[in-house]
């Protein structure tokens, strides 16, 4: 059996995934764990992919996606949110305070600011300036991988073997305005069964949406696959349709189950899962599909 407790998140992250590890120390609880850990890339303008400092839209905002899920199997998201820095615990509200899933736009950031969250400009000056250039040639491609930093998705599971998770994002660089991806769908990007495991998701949000990934992966591990096969046979999914232009694009998910094994799966190389246990704060590449 593993040792218990342990998180786990998407890409290289040491310093999210040893604050959850902290707040688990300290007898937090693991809802606690994983979003405070989310939210140290929320905060760190450097990671341009979630947050403040994450990289616009098209036209130059910056709009978030996040979501959340308890062992209770409680959920709630915000999507394409302004101007307000920490999604995670917007989301977190939205489950805690209201009689909604999910806020969106807007009305997210008016609950948010009515929730005592301040505004601020998320558009840092060294995303401004890569959006500019981009703006010479507005040549509009997903991006394959970028190392270390993207999307977090975490997920604790505390010394009783209950499962929490998180998900954040600012979405596709240069995205169409109103764009929303997979990381604030509940079952896309993130999905929690304190019976069985959770699962979170990274990459190419529409591939991930079409195929409702973190879900398939928790099934599947419900039907007795372990986190390995299972996120090995939810990217089989995506990659098998007619027609999949997999070649052009990254989809990552991470998985854990009830009994504190975990998998990590990728369509292309250079995706890698940050774990926590037994006190070691670890990256482990990942296997991948595209030999
Ligand atoms: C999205 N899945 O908005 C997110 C982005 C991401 O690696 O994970 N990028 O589609």
């Amino acid at each position: 059996k593993a040792s218990l407790p342990l998180v786990i998140a998407t890409w290289n992250v040491p310093n999210a995934t040893a604050k959850a590890w902290d707040v688990l120390q300290n007898n937090g609880s693991v809802l606690d764990a994983v979003e405070q850990g989310v939210m140290v890339e929320e905060a760190d303008e450097k990671n341009q992919s979630v947050g403040k400092g994450g990289r616009p839209d098209r036209d130059g905002n910056v709009t978030l996606d996040a979501c959340i899920m308890n062992k209770e199997g409680d959920c709630g998201a915000v999507v394409y949110m302004q101007n307000i820095t920490h999604a995670i615990t917007v989301a977190r509200k939205v489950m805690e305070d209201t009689p909604h899933v999910m806020l969106a736009g807007k009305g997210a950031e008016q609950f948010a600011v009515e929730s005592g969250m301040k505004r601020e400009n998320l558009l840092t000056d060294a995303s401004k300036k890569e959006w500019e250039d981009w703006l010479v040639e507005k040549e509009y491609k997903p991006i394959i991988n970028i190392e270390n930093h993207d999307t977090i998705g975490m997920l604790a599971i505390d010394k009783n073997g209950d499962i929490s998770g998180a998900c954040t994002t600012s979405g596709l660089a240069y995205k169409m305005a109103g764009r929303v991806g997979d990381s604030p769908i509940i079952g896309s990007g993130l999905f929690v069964d304190n019976e069985v495991g959770g699962a979170v998701a990274t990459g190419l949000g529409e591939e991930v949406v079409k195929t409702v990934g973190s879900f398939l992966v928790v099934e599947l591990m419900r039907q007795g696959k372990s986190p390995q096969e299972a996120c090995e046979e939810a990217i089989g999914r995506i990659v098998t349709k007619p027609n999949s232009n997999y070649k052009n694009f990254q989809v990552g998910y991470i998985a854990v189950n009830k009994q504190g094994e975990t998998g990590s799966y990728s369509i292309h190389e250079w995706f890698s899962m940050t774990k926590y246990q037994d006190g070691k704060n670890e990256n482990y590449q990942s296997d991948f599909y595209l030999k």
